[in-house]
């Protein structure tokens, strides 16, 4: 373990896991175990995994699911470490909400608000996606999103949007 492990604080934080692109649910799933193996960084939740139909996006059903971390990454180091982690699944940006083979968000870093140009936390679109919200809720049905109040609040908003649990 780094000085700074030995130092710093752990936070829970929440990760929206997202793909569309080959074997999604392979991807999904060994997203999971990869995040496990992020340093300082266990997973100690992970939801069930859904079929999606894409929102602002094309492509085929995705599959998504959010996990619950713990980790003593800074949120920075944490988004850093996401965005590695999608290369090493063979992530393309091509165009905006491109088909992904991975796509890893950081929903939610502890009660933080982070508002930087590279990371805006919690994640902007989440109270407006039932990909996201449903998953999360089924982790941790009181859950708050900071500034914005209980998660649950935000879910008949999103009923119209298809989303069937697959596992
Ligand atoms: N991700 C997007 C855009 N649209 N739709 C679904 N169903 N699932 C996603 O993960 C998703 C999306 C941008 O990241
Ligand atoms: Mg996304
Ligand atoms: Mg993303």
């Amino acid at each position: 373990m780094t000085v700074s492990g030995m130092t710093g604080k752990t936070v829970v934080a929440y990760i929206g896991i997202g793909a569309n692109l080959g074997d999604a649910e392979a991807s999904v799933r060994n997203a999971l175990d990869a995040l496990d193996t992020l340093p300082e960084t266990s997973v100690t939740a992970q939801s069930s995994l859904f079929r999606t139909a894409p929102i602002d996006a094309d492509g085929d059903d995705y599959i998504n699911a959010v996990a619950g971390i713990k980790t003593k990454l800074s949120a920075g180091e944490l988004l850093q470490s996401l965005l590695a982690l999608e290369q090493t699944f063979g992530r393309e940006r091509s165009y905006v909400n491109a088909p992904r083979t991975l796509d890893l968000d950081l929903l939610l870093y502890g009660d933080q608000q982070i508002d930087t140009p590279s990371l805006t936390v919690p994640h902007p679109r989440m109270t407006m996606r039932a990909f996201v919200l449903i998953p999360l809720l089924q982790i941790d049905p009181f859950i708050d999103i900071p500034g914005r109040g209980p998660a649950h609040q935000f879910v008949p908003s999103v009923a119209d949007q298809a989303i069937r649990k697959i596992a």
